[in-house]
């Protein structure tokens, strides 16, 4: 049903975008630009609602998943991270394998999705993350894996001395499944050198992500945004991920992550509005044809307006979480994890329905 007079987009200046969108035809970075100069980011968002509900009808998706977090101690430094530490510094942690299956123990969830990230630790091998990942398959033989971004995984790399390529293969037999999507950051090299100079660049994060996918992995991808970066950073960062996508095929979701500041050592200058989180949310809808599924991360978003971000143009809701530390350190003020009841009970409040998912996004 189509509530919205198209005279209402037209004046808008949307008329051409519009009927793009109804043909389902590619839009362009000028295009994408345009979304984002439209006086109106509820025009925007109603058309990115309407993608929305033609892929994936009014339904809202969640999975009952834990992140962990296996050290905070990494090599990098980015300056808006406020979640690194320096190695033997205070409040610094690396969990031995015992740690993270006392993790999963102590939720008694029986999670269909675990979410394992870290820092880029010096001395951390790969033998350390493979026992990990196949204690935790061999105690919960259906979960899916989905662990280590792509700066992780190329830091592996270099601490073995083997290509990235023969990281994934091992890391794949040990029972890794998927790539979460981190590290992707912005893409525009200026940006990228003064945000995280020594972190992987934007041609090395594809490349991994890409060989994940041709070993048949899925893998997700992010954007951090509301930083240093311009708008035309995130179009273009959403247009590589596009031409990505259309090269390998393999990214199941993507999750737009709007910078949070405390504890950071980056000042921005104008902090993001609620609006205009929610405008880069529609425009990554409109944009990434072809990516199946944009995440509403309670988590950085905030429950509530991961809650509006279902109107424009998300439609999963990720998950029970647990525990979180990334965003948490950074400021976030969401709770630390939720039940499954209060996940459903959020999507139901804002006119969607739950659909329990599980790491792959089948409905379960
Ligand atoms: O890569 C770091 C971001 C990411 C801050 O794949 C920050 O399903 C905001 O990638 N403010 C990690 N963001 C989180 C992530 C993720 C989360 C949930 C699901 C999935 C998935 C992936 O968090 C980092 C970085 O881009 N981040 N610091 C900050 N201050």
């Amino acid at each position: 049903m189509q509530l919205l007079k198209n005279d209402y987009f037209d004046n808008m200046g949307l008329a051409e975008i519009r009927a793009k969108v109804e043909k389902g035809e590619r839009l362009t970075f000028e295009d994408g630009m345009k979304l984002f100069e439209c006086p109106e980011p509820l025009a925007v968002g109603a058309l990115a609602n309407m993608v929305r509900t033609r892929m994936h009808g009014n339904k809202a998706f969640y999975v009952v998943n834990q992140h962990i977090n296996y050290t905070n101690v990494c090599i990098n430094g980015c300056v808006f991270c406020a979640y690194q530490r320096e190695e033997g510094q205070d409040g610094s942690f690396v969990l031995t394998k015992a740690d993270a299956l006392a993790k999963l123990e102590a939720a008694a969830l029986a999670p269909r999705e675990v979410h394992i990230v870290g820092g880029c630790h010096p001395k951390l091998g790969l033998a350390y993350f493979e026992d990990i990942l196949s204690a935790i398959k061999e105690r919960y033989p259906k979960v899916v894996l989905k662990c280590f971004t792509a700066v992780e995984i190329a830091h592996f790399a270099s601490i073995e001395g083997i290509t990235t390529k023969e990281v994934l293969t091992r890391l794949n037999k040990a029972g890794l499944d998927m790539l979460p999507g981190g590290g992707a950051e912005i893409f525009a090299p200026e940006v990228r050198e003064q945000i995280c100079p020594r972190k992987s660049t934007a041609d090395e994060w594809l490349a991994v992500h890409e060989e994940a996918h041709a070993l048949g992995m899925k893998t997700n991808c992010t954007m951090l945004f509301g930083h240093i970066e311009s708008r035309e950073d995130r179009i273009d960062h959403l247009v590589r991920l596009r031409e990505s996508q259309d090269r390998g095929g393999g990214y199941t979701c993507f999750i737009p992550l709007p910078f949070l500041t405390e504890n950071s050592q980056l000042t921005i200058e104008q902090p993001l509005t609620g609006l205009e989180e929610l405008r880069t949310i529609a425009v990554s809808r409109l944009m990434l044809d072809n990516i199946p599924h944009i995440k509403a991360y309670w988590v950085m978003l905030g429950v509530k307006q991961a809650q509006a971000a279902l109107k424009f143009g998300a439609d999963d809701f990720d998950g029970t979480v647990v525990e979180e530390k990334i965003g948490h350190e950074a400021g976030a003020t969401s709770q630390q994890g939720m039940t499954r009841s209060e996940l459903e009970e959020m999507i139901r409040g804002c006119g969607c329905t739950p659909v329990e998912r599980d790491g792959y996004f089948n409905e379960v």
